[in-house]
């Protein structure tokens, strides 16, 4: 016999060798353990993947997007060490008062560099746990103490969900969105949030079309118009023509959702320059991917003739 055959011979016994254990495992060990071990295999090698690929991180929930599914946030006031501290706000309904917090960084101290995003270094999405009282604000730092502080006035009682959406400095791409609990004292009547596609706010009819699918990145549409006509003179607010929010009934986990847009997309020169700039209305485009089915509360934040409006939307994932 070769070298060559002796060899092959070698590697087709070791084959025969872990076959074998391979199907005495799978015997032996219960299908929950042997699931966990490739779910296990899959993590990390889709971990592995992620290091590899060049693309932007825009995940809130890092396990989310490891797995490759959608990226939630705001269910945990820590995440990779990032922590949010205690909430300092107003205890009663009415009362118009200062919201204030900190948050820590992985050394346990008040992290106070922040990387701009959407034109702020720090979003602050209030609402109660029913899904009412939406507030979008945009807190101000005091540094070197790290905290933040902005004025607040709670509509009604109840317990109330703070998110602070934020990417530490130096770290592009980590997108954090650490959220906590607040209590305010006050009569609490639950509001009924029906399905509902279509919002009246100041004077706007906005309407929300587009396919809704657990699992699926969808675009969406969002159109508005005033008195019958297309309203055309959106400004742009926070680096969009519409900013939204979309929130899973039931946990309040947040998902991000991303304002399709963008100029060259739009403006198709032939020079093949396009300095086009995004139509301003009436239709504003994003991306979601609702994680599981379900339904989710929407809120658009859009500007016209400087004022910025709200509206709300209910919408359910199959
Ligand atoms: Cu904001």
């Amino acid at each position: 016999m070769n070298t060559a055959s002796r060899l092959l011979l070698f590697a087709t016994g070791l084959i025969l060798v872990f076959g074998l254990m391979f199907l005495a495992g799978r015997a032996l060990v219960p299908e929950s353990t042997v699931a966990t071990w490739t779910r296990q295999a899959e993590e990390s090698s889709a971990a592995h993947e992620e290091t590899m690929a060049p693309e932007l991180h825009t995940g809130g929930s890092h396990e989310g997007a490891e797995a490759g599914g959608p990226a939630i946030g705001g269910l945990s006031l820590e995440e990779d060490g990032y922590r949010l501290g205690p909430i300092e706000a107003p205890e009663q309904a009415g009362k118009p008062g200062e919201l204030s917090f900190r948050v820590y960084g992985p050394e346990g101290k008040p992290l106070t560099d922040f990387a701009v995003a959407h034109e702020k270094q720090l979003h602050l999405i209030a609402v109660r746990s029913d899904g009412s009282g939406f507030q979008h604000l945009h807190p101000e730092p005091d540094n070197p103490t790290g905290n933040w502080s902005v004025p607040v006035t709670w509509p009604r009682g109840g317990t109330y969900r703070v998110f602070t959406d934020f990417t530490p400095a130096g770290e592009p791409g980590r997108n954090l969105v650490l959220g906590r609990n607040t209590e305010v004292a006050g009569k609490v009547t639950p509001v009924p949030r029906p399905l509902s596609s279509r919002d009246t706010v100041d004077g706007f009819s906005v309407s929300i079309d587009g396919k809704f699918e657990a699992g699926e990145s969808e675009p969406l549409t969002v159109t508005v118009t005033r008195g019958g006509q297309p309203e055309t003179r959106l400004q742009p607010y926070l680096g969009a023509y519409g900013h939204l929010v979309a929130l899973r009934e039931g946990d309040l986990a947040y998902l991000h959702v991303h304002a399709e847009a963008g100029p060259e997309e739009h403006g198709s020169d032939e020079g093949g320059h396009s300095h086009a700039e995004p139509e301003a209305g009436p239709e504003i485009r994003f991306v979601a991917e609702p994680p599981t089915p379900g339904r989710y509360l929407l809120y658009l934040d859009f500007k016209v003739e400087d004022r910025v409006h709200t509206a709300e939307f209910v919408l359910e994932a199959k």
